[in-house]
């Protein structure tokens, strides 16, 4: 399917990974909020045989954040729900139907960077560069930034970022969690296929769990988690393909973990 500045295609034997493109490389796919809305509806409609999305950008870069052209017209009830609109896109993409990996090169700036941390993985090539220019805009995040970014890098990286226009490179953002994988130039894109591969091998049921239990367990405090994890884990376990994926392991028919 393609809409003005975004296409997803369908790939793998099953059609079960679906690779989303931001297609507005001459604006260096900043999000208007057309696009911003379009990234919504695609994880709202994704089709039922997908189990695993990547997000890439066309041309030389992931994404320039928001369209600052939108910027300057908006009042502050406007902007209040401007941001919450963000919000909710970003957060069907966090919290939608499956895993995604977000391929990354060249800039992936303000609310790039937004759209990549609401991302389950990250893979960044090493064209790769990170920033938060709000801050010398005048502006702030927006897109959900302020509640995700510092638990990939923590706060005080993030507002040394913001204060002083700090870009971390792709070896760098690596270092302090930005991306999980690093990978040379102009490969991201296939590396995040496979892993999207990789991942839509899963039993659904694990797969959810991580996206939609995992995140919560963290931040609960440790009794509450350790009671959330008890009951994650119990209706993991009842699942049938759970049941038979590790009769398939005890009778010799699974793979064994393999040392890298
Ligand atoms: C844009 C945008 C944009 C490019 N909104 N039009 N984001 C920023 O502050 C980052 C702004 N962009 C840049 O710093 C650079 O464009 C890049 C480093 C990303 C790429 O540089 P380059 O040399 O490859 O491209 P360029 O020549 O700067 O841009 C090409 C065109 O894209 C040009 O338009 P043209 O009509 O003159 O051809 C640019 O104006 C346009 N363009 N980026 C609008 N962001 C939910 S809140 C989130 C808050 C934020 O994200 S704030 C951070 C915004």
């Amino acid at each position: 399917m393609t809409r003005k500045d975004i296409q997803m295609e369908l790939k793998g034997d099953s059609q079960e990974v679906a690779v989303i493109r931001l297609l507005r490389s001459h604006k260096r796919n900043a999000l208007n909020d057309g696009l911003v809305l379009a990234i919504r509806k695609l994880f709202d409609e994704m089709p039922t045989s997908v189990r695993a999305a990547v997000i890439e950008g066309e041309g030389e870069h992931f994404c320039a954040g928001l369209d600052l052209s939108e910027l300057k017209e908006r009042d502050a009830g406007q902007g209040l729900h401007h941001s919450r609109m963000w919000h909710d896109a970003l957060d069907r993409v966090q919290f939608g139907p499956v895993p995604v990996v977000a391929a990354l090169h060249g800039a992936v700036v303000g609310g790039g960077l937004e759209l990549a941390s609401a991302c389950h993985i990250r893979v960044a090539d090493e064209t790769t560069f990170y920033a938060l220019p709000e801050g010398s805009r005048g502006i702030f995040v927006g897109g959900g930034g302020a509640v995700r970014i510092p638990r990939l890098i923590g706060t005080a990286r993030m507002t040394d970022m913001m204060l002083t226009g700090r870009v971390y490179n792709a070896q760098d953002g690596e270092r302090i969690g930005m991306a999980q994988y690093l990978v040379p130039a102009g490969t991201a894109s296939a590396k995040a296929f496979e892993l999207a591969l990789r991942i839509a091998q899963n039993a659904p049921l694990t797969n959810y769990a991580l996206m939609h239990a995992l995140p919560r367990i963290a931040e609960q405090p440790s009794d509450q988690g350790f009671f959330t994890e008890a009951m994650m884990a119990a209706i993991a376990q009842s699942a049938p393909e759970a049941k038979a994926r590790v009769t398939a392991f005890l009778e010799g028919r699974a793979a064994k973990v393999q040392k890298s």
